[in-house]
């Protein structure tokens, strides 16, 4: 199958799934279910589009291994939920404070900051008990790729970092540890948790986590780049942003030429890492270059 091809297929198994796991309610307050202005808070951030990047990683990661990678879709639906509650509150006015998300007005513009901040919370929780109700055997190995990357250790520290040294003068390996966990550790994590469920052995998770880190490094400094050249039309999002906050980023400290450089450098990198895989690692490697192509 061709890869834009598969990259449909992927897609809409999961969109599928994703409306499968989300609560509907309607009445406002279901006896044993979820009160329905939260209900419509979830929905409308995780069903809002978005690239759907991470649980591709990880159905892809999963696919480089095994053929059956419907298995792996309630996990991939979760990283999308943990990367959508990111997002939420990552827009809210205590963070950075951004109105537009997705090409819409931002959770907390459409339902206000208390039900911005209890959405995420939700979509958070429902990630985890979708995974934990999942009867694969390699369910935990998942998860517990999961968890050490998006907690306290990982997403969560890296976003600590960044909100900690806005206007702060720029410092090469604090720049490092913001990239490394705000943005690379979910791309890592979907990739790991993908191969995980597969039953991988040490070798291959060892590719994985090259393949993951590197690809999320170039993410960011892209998505840090796209701030400086992008457009709120192709984004989605405000641009030019950055430099008004005082946010620590790769063309703050490197200037655009030599950021453009360093994520080429860590895309290549990524790739060289999925041909590993052999003929199994072609579509992650499609994968990875066809993140940069807009
Ligand atoms: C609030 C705990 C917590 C963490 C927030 C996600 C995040 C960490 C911050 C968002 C700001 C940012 C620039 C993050 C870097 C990663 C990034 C570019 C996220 C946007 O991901 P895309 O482009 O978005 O894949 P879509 O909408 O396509 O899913």
């Amino acid at each position: 199958m061709q890869f834009e091809q598969q990259y449909g297929v992927y897609l809409s198994d999961i969109e599928k799934t994703l409306e499968g796991f989300l609560p509907i309610a309607d009445e406002p307050w279901p006896a044993n279910g979820v009160p329905q202005n939260l209900s419509q808070a979830m929905r409308y951030s995780l069903l809002a589009g978005g690239k759907r990047l991470r649980p591709i990683l990880l159905l892809a990661s999963y696919r480089s291994k095994k053929d059956d990678f419907e298995v792996s879709l309630p996990f991939a639906a979760a990283i999308e939920m943990i990367h959508t509650y990111s997002l939420i509150h990552d827009d809210l006015p205590a963070m950075d404070n951004d109105d537009l998300r997705r090409g819409k007005p931002s959770n907390h513009k459409a339902f206000g900051e208390a039900m911005a901040i209890l959405s995420g919370d939700a979509l958070l929780n429902l990630a985890f008990e979708t995974m934990a109700e999942s009867n694969h055997p390699y369910a935990l190995k998942a998860i517990r790729q999961i968890a050490s990357r998006t907690g306290a250790r990982g997403m969560i520290a890296g976003q600590v970092g960044d909100i900690s040294m806005e206007g702060k003068a720029p410092d090469e390996s604090m720049l490092c540890y913001i990239h490394q966990h705000k943005t690379a550790d979910l791309i890592a994590a979907a990739v790991l948790a993908g191969l995980a469920l597969a039953g991988s052995d040490e070798e291959s998770m060892d590719i994985g986590k090259k393949f993951g880190y590197h690809l999320g490094l170039a993410f960011q400094i892209h998505d840090d780049l796209s701030d400086i050249l992008g457009s709120e039309t192709s984004m989605g999002k405000r641009v030019n942003k950055d430099k008004e906050i005082g946010k620590m980023t790769w063309p703050s400290l490197h200037g655009i030429k030599e950021s453009q450089t360093a994520a080429d450098f860590h895309l290549k990198t990524a790739v060289q890492s999925a041909e590993m895989f052999g003929e199994q690692g072609q579509f992650l490697m499609e994968l990875a270059q066809h993140t940069f192509k807009n």
